[in-house]
């Protein structure tokens, strides 16, 4: 792709000098872009494979980030086209700006409890401002994306289908997710029926999508905010603490390392929850082990879906990559729905 085309389209403060690959996204192609005079960007190429509605999805981060930047939190911030659009369209696809944080890192793995704490009370003040959010209502920027029951049918039918004949090659793997059907529903019948919020929230709270101050370890700003739109606090809860379970990474051979850290989930909790208690509902508050348990078994049966229809969706660098991901998520998960009592414990401290 011509970088110096694209990225010529934008309002940056200078021209750019050199630009290199950026990040393990699985979704979208991501570059650093600096500038004659210093500065540094982010340019993304938006996967619209993924991401159908370009638009709402650009207006969904505008709206959600303008609200944040007014209530005094830090953000990604948008840099429009030299045409004043949010993202430039051309026959190689969409493209979009950002100002690159120069003071955070992100991490594939945090081990730190004081670091977890830390961003587990950045998203619990996350989830109290966007409480707030007056914008214009939110488009769903992939419709029905944690509807872990929806997930499951088309789970089902890339079984069915078995178009590229790799269902004999994990059928291990596939029982071990149809054992669960029965949890599938929870979460969205809770929503269907008024005892879980539907609220605005991350959807994609993966800890490498969280950036701490390099040197002090503070929380600065959640990014990726493709999935920015309606869902639920369980849904990002959950899904926090699954990706800082798992180690340091998510595509781990060795699935003995495949645990879960107790003092992790507890530091976490903590920080949540001295932020969000209050405004959680009792089944929310019922559910928060749980959700750990069901975006766990979620992202297994996502990544068992791609494996069978051959790898279309995350960005793989093997052929069982994708399979191997959902081993380790399908351990995960198998642990987590083990300790409901022990991990209810803890939550209840913190009630
Ligand atoms: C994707 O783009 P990235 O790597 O932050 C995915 C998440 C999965 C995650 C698993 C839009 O996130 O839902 O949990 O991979 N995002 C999308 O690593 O599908
Ligand atoms: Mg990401």
């Amino acid at each position: 792709m011509d970088v110096n085309k694209v990225i010529n389209e934008f309002a940056l403060s200078s021209e750019m000098t050199s630009y290199r690959p950026l990040g393990n996204g699985l979704i979208n192609t991501t570059f650093l872009i600096i500038t004659k005079d210093g500065n540094k960007y982010v340019l993304q190429r938006i996967n619209t494979e993924a991401f159908k509605n370009v638009d709402g999805l650009m207006s969904n981060i505008y709206e959600v980030t303008s609200f944040l930047l007014k209530k005094g939190q830090k953000t990604l911030e948008i840099i429009k086209t030299k045409d004043n659009k949010l993202y430039f369209e051309c026959e190689e696809g969409c493209f979009r700006v950002y100002k690159y944080i120069d003071i955070a890192v992100t991490y594939e793995g945090v081990s730190d409890l004081n670091i977890v704490y830390k961003a587990a009370k950045a998203f619990g003040e996350l989830h109290k401002t966007l409480k707030e959010y007056d914008g214009p209502s939110l488009v769903e920027t992939i419709p029905h994306f944690h509807d872990t029951k929806k997930r499951y049918q088309n789970f089902l039918n890339a079984i069915k289908e078995d178009n590229h004949q790799r269902v004999e090659s994990c059928l291990k793997e596939i029982e071990s997710i149809k054992k669960y059907q029965n949890e599938y529903s929870k979460v969205v019948d809770g929503i269907k029926e008024g005892r879980v919020s539907n609220a605005v929230t991350h959807n994609d709270p993966k800890i490498n999508n969280v950036m701490f101050d390099k040197e002090t370890g503070d929380f600065v700003a959640v990014i990726d905010l493709d999935t920015i739109m309606p869902g639920s606090y369980l849904y990002d809860f959950g899904d926090a603490l699954r990706s800082l379970f798992t180690g340091e990474y998510e595509d781990s051979k060795d699935l003995s390392k495949i645990n879960i850290k107790y003092d992790v989930f507890e530091a976490y909790v903590k920080g949540y929850l001295e932020e969000m208690k209050d405004a959680l509902t009792e089944y929310e508050k019922e559910l928060l082990s749980f959700s750990a348990f069901l975006m766990t078994i979620e992202v297994a049966m996502r990544f068992l879906e791609d494996y069978l229809r051959g790898d279309v969706y995350f960005h793989t660098e093997y052929p069982e990559h994708n399979l191997v991901r959902a081993r380790t998520q399908i351990k995960l998960a198998n642990e987590i729905y083990q300790s409901f009592d022990k991990l209810n414990l803890i939550v209840k401290k913190y009630l």
